[in-house]
């Protein structure tokens, strides 16, 4: 069984519901950035990271999702192709746009009001975010329009990065188009049975 480290109002929430997707076993640690699970696992005691049945330890949101997908992925979801197709090489080109684009902005902010030290922070920080963040939504809109999820029929890993950003967002409150494709899109991934269940299973007293 899967054991993942990392407090569900983090990045472990992809994790949470990458494994809910899969209908797979897991226990988990709500842990912290920083607290001694996080320290533990991982070198810059960041969250999340998902320990494996056989004592392995893997960091990092987007390695874990792959892993995971790679491992299990079937037709239905978080369907994995094959390394070295060209399906392959246009997932990694838009989970690259993901991170960079639509988290990137999002987690800059985010560690600037909470985890920099207090010299370093910034009030200016929210809006330049705020428009990185909605350079990003113009570029996701055209990458979704006229499709179902970012890889076409199926829903993949980036759709999970995505889906966590959208709800991510909206705790931060930055803007996020309340009628377009995008909103559409991230009302149709955020209403997935799987994320319900992963919140669920993970809520915090
Ligand atoms: N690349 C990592 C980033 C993980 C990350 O930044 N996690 C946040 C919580 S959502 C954290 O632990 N932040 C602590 C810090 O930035 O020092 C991933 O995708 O898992």
């Amino acid at each position: 069984m899967y054991t993942v480290i990392g407090n569900p109002n983090t990045k472990a929430l992809r994790v949470y519901w990458a494994l809910e997707e899969l209908s797979l076993d897991y226990d988990f640690i709500p842990a912290d950035p920083h607290s001694t699970w996080a320290k533990a696992t991982n070198l810059s005691g960041r969250v999340p990271s998902l320990r494996t049945e056989d004592g392995v330890n893997i960091t990092d949101s987007v390695a874990i999702l792959n892993f995971l997908s790679d491992r299990h992925g079937n037709e239905n979801t978080l369907c994995s192709f094959p390394t070295g197709s060209y399906e392959r090489a246009q997932q990694d080109v838009i989970i690259q746009f993901c991170c960079e684009q639509i988290d990137g902005p999002l987690a800059m902010y985010q560690r600037n009001s909470i985890f920099h030290p207090a010299n370093l922070r910034s009030p200016e920080i929210r809006s330049i975010a705020n428009y990185e963040f909605s350079k990003g939504l113009a570029v996701l809109e055209k990458k979704i329009s006229g499709r179902e999820f970012l890889m076409g029929e199926v829903f993949s890993v980036p759709d999970i990065i995505c889906g966590h950003c959208a709800g991510w967002a909206i705790s931060l409150g930055f803007n996020i188009p309340q009628t377009n494709e995008v909103s559409d899109y991230f009302k149709r991934i955020r209403r997935r049975r799987s994320l319900k269940l992963a919140l669920e299973k993970t809520k915090q007293p």
